[in-house]
Formats: C-alpha cells, sequence, structure tokens
C-alpha cells in the first residue's frame, strides 16, 4: 500500500552506461535525500526503455540495469521509504506515452535540444525513439501524477514538455494531472573534464564514474582540461571548482579561490584535493557496490517488487485517463 501525501516526485536515470558524478549530484543524490521527507511520496526508476533510444547491446543492457540498480542502493536509496522499479516491468508507462504521442504537437518534439544533440551524436541510428523520448519521459512522470521531477539541468525543456502535455490533456478531457515542475535547488551541469564545453556524459568522453578507483579519479582528474595561466578563469577551471563545492570543505574552497585571484593557483594541488576529497566520499559507496553485484538474485527481487507496487498506482491512473478518453 502506497500512502498518499502532499507532493509526488518522480525520476529515473537511463541505463545507457555506469554513472557518474554528473548522474550523481544532478539526480542520484537527491533521489537519496528526499523520501526521508515524510510529506513526499517518490518513485524512483531505472530508464530502461530509454536506454533503446541510443545504440545497446542486449546483454550489456541486462547488466546495466543491473549495475544501475546496485549504484542507486549502494548511495543510500532506501527502498523502504520509496517506490524504486525498472521502467520496463510497468507497462502502463508505454500505454500512456502513446496516448502522449497522440496530443503532442510534432514540432514541440522537434524543438527539443536534446533531440538535436542526439541526433548529430548517433548520425548512424537517428531511430524515432530519440523524437519521442520526451512523450515517454512525460508519461513516466504523469503516470504517478507525479508534482516535481529531480533532474539536471539539462532535463529541464523535458520537463516542461511534460507540463505541455498535463496541460493538453486537462484542457481536453478535464482536470487530470498536475503541471509538474522540476526539482532543483540551484541549475546544476557538471562538464565534460576534457572537453568543458560538453556536459559530463555516460556515453561521451571519459567520465568521473562513481565506481572509479582512486587511481582512476586521480588520472581522469589529472588530464582535466584547465587553462594556460593560474589566474585565468575558464570552463575547465570554473567546472572543478564547482566539483569542490560540492566534495570540498569551505576551507579548501575560499583558499583555493584566493589563490586564483592572486594568480598563484597550482592546478596539479586544486586536482590533487579534488581526487582526494571525492575518492574518499565514494570509499563506502564502492565497497557495498561491490557486495550488492554479487548478489544478483537480490537485486532482481527488489526491482519485482517495486514493479508490483508501482503498478498499482499506474494501473489507477490509467484507467481514469482511458475512460476520459472513451477507450473504456
Ligand atoms: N553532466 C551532468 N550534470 C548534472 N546532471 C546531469 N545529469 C546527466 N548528466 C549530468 C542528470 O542525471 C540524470 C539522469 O540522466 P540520464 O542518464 O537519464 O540522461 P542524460 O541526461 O542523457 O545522462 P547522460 O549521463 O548524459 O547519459 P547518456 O550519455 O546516456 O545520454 C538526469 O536528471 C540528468 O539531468
Amino acid at each position: 500500500m502506497i500512502e498518499n501525501k502532499q507532493e509526488t516526485i518522480v525520476a529515473g536515470i537511463r541505463a545507457s552506461g555506469k554513472l557518474h558524478i554528473g548522474n550523481y549530484l544532478g539526480a542520484l543524490k537527491d533521489f537519496v535525500s528526499l523520501p526521508n521527507d515524510k510529506t513526499k511520496t517518490c518513485f524512483f526508476f531505472i530508464a530502461d526503455l530509454h536506454a533503446l533510444t541510443t545504440p545497446f547491446e542486449p546483454k550489456v543492457l541486462k547488466d546495466t540495469v543491473l549495475d544501475v540498480t546496485a549504484t542507486y542502493l549502494a548511495a543510500g536509496l532506501d527502498i523502504n521509504k520509496c517506490v524504486f522499479f525498472p521502467q520496463s516491468q510497468v507497462l502502463e508507462h508505454t500505454e500512456l506515452a502513446w496516448i502522449f504521442n497522440c496530443l503532442l504537437p510534432l514540432g514541440e518534439l522537434e524543438r527539443m535540444t536534446q533531440y538535436k544533440d542526439k541526433i548529430l551524436q548517433h548520425k548512424e541510428s537517428i531511430n524515432a525513439g530519440l523524437l519521442t523520448y520526451p512523450a515517454l519521459m512525460a508519461a513516466d512522470i504523469l503516470i504517478y501524477k507525479g508534482q516535481s521531477v529531480p533532474v539536471g539541468d539539462d532535463q529541464v525543456q523535458h520537463v516542461e514538455l511534460a507540463r505541455v502535455a498535463a496541460r493538453k490533456f486537462n484542457n481536453r478531457f478535464g482536470k487530470t494531472f498536475f503541471e509538474p515542475k522540476t526539482y532543483m535547488q540551484k541549475p546544476l551541469r557538471i562538464m565534460s573534464l576534457s572537453d568543458p564545453a560538453k556536459k559530463m556524459s555516460k556515453t561521451g568522453d571519459e567520465a568521473l564514474l562513481l565506481d572509479d578507483s582512486p587511481e582512476e579519479i586521480s588520472r581522469k582528474l589529472k588530464k582535466a582540461v584547465t587553462a594556460s595561466e593560474p589566474g585565468k578563469k575558464s570552463a575547465g577551471v570554473e567546472n572543478l571548482f564547482l566539483l569542490l563545492e560540492h566534495f570540498g570543505t569551505e576551507q579548501e574552497i575560499a583558499g583555493f579561490r584566493d589563490l586564483q585571484k592572486n594568480e598563484t593557483l597550482k592546478f596539479s594541488e586544486l586536482k590533487e584535493t579534488l581526487a582526494n576529497n571525492i575518492s574518499g566520499y565514494f570509499a563506502e559507496f564502492r565497497e557495498k557496490k561491490k557486495e550488492l553485484l554479487a548478489k544478483p538474485d537480490f537485486l532482481a527481487e527488489v526491482l519485482g517488487d517495486g514493479a508490483a507496487k508501482a503498478r498499482t498506482v499506474a494501473g489507477e491512473t490509467l484507467l481514469e485517463v482511458k475512460q476520459k478518453i472513451g477507450l473504456l
């Protein structure tokens, strides 16, 4: 039985690879903390259907779903305080997505910046799913009558489209959905270490992964693009400072900013501090995740139990939708 609280939160992460620091700071960290707020009912899922929009291998996809499951749990997601499940095991998502596909104007989908980026990135396989992804995302949120969506800055436009879907449906068929808003303390976008003009991404350049060993973290940070002179600001240096804001102490942040002002900042020292802090922050995570990955049956059971709970709510919404649009 899922309690009805004051606010419903819904979000997911694509099972398209191992999660990185951007996924953690932009989304997963909130997924872990939000269920502690007793006024919120939380639904968090693994977006395995969204993973089909970009090139994938069946065996790898299967392993990635388990890997992402272990990542959510090792990061501290409490499955007794939220509903946690794989998107593909709750069929109501795709049924509602089809209804939204028939409601959303094509032009709204075509102007999504992520669609425009992805069709350039995956020129060899531009499938229709890349275009209709936001209709499925609207369904992911609205099937639970979601009100608030914890996402990183890059997903804001998709949440706006979910608002459009809710508004259009409500106007045509009667008030059914809330118009969901993004849940974000501060817009956040962690950039790629090698190309700070692009966001850090699972499928892009080498990202800083939550699984990385201290040696890997240090190696990746050492290679991070900075600036030609110690006092110079650049996108790469600001990206390192952004990471320091999340993984450094106030003293460290102020200290490095002072050095930057005095033009005596040594990038190698900033990188070393970051590497030590990030590896320390995720030390317990790495251990827990290893233990969880050794128990694939347990992970599958967690997903199955979560899906059963999610279906009870999703089924009710779909019934209401079908009645309102004349399918029942
Ligand atoms: N660089 C980032 N900075 C802050 N937040 C980020 N997110 C992703 N990258 C950053 C947030 O992580 C959540 C899950 O994202 P997703 O995997 O569902 O989709 P995505 O945005 O397409 O993520 P990636 O890592 O870039 O994956 P690929 O390479 O597969 O496309 C979202 O809340 C997102 O905002």
